[in-house]
């Protein structure tokens, strides 16, 4: 089974929460996804309490280079998010990147124009199963 790395904003805010956890939800129907903490109801802005940034820095890094695909939503001025791509992607991972336009907007260059990371818009969780046709 391929296992799933979904990076979603932690820090940088948690309003997606919900909808993290769904899509997470669907995903694991076909994947094992390593990082469900990502759609965790109980973990805030302020992170996981019980662990200190070292150990999420590490433990993260192991799970990326494990993962066989990255989903990553974008739609959020992640540092966290924007560096696992980052990674992932000199890792030769398979990256999907989800992105919710919001008016006023618009997404980083960054992300945008790589044209290694395949770019989904979407408004809902019902966005897994075009996710799921993109993995190979
Ligand atoms: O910059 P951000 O916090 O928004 O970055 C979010 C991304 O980095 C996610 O995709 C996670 O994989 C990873 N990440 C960042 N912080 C954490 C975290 N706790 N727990 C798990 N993954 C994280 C925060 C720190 C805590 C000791 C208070």
């Amino acid at each position: 089974m391929k296992k799933i790395y979904f990076a979603g904003s932690i820090r940088a805010g948690r309003e997606s929460a919900d909808l993290y956890a769904e899509i997470i939800k669907r995903l694991n129907e076909n994947y094992q996804v390593l990082t469900e903490h990502v759609g965790s109801k109980t973990l805030t802005s302020f992170g996981e309490q019980d662990h200190t940034d070292e150990f999420i820095y590490e433990r993260d890094i192991a799970w990326l280079a494990e993962s066989d695909v990255i989903v990553a939503d974008v739609s959020y001025p992640s540092l966290g998010v924007g560096y696992e791509l980052a990674f992932a992607e000199k890792l030769n991972k398979q990256i999907i990147c989800i992105y919710r336009e919001q008016e006023g907007k618009r997404l980083s260059a960054m992300i945008a124009g790589n044209k290694n990371f395949t770019l989904i818009k979407y408004t809902d969780a019902t966005v897994v199963s075009e996710i799921k046709d993109f993995i190979k």
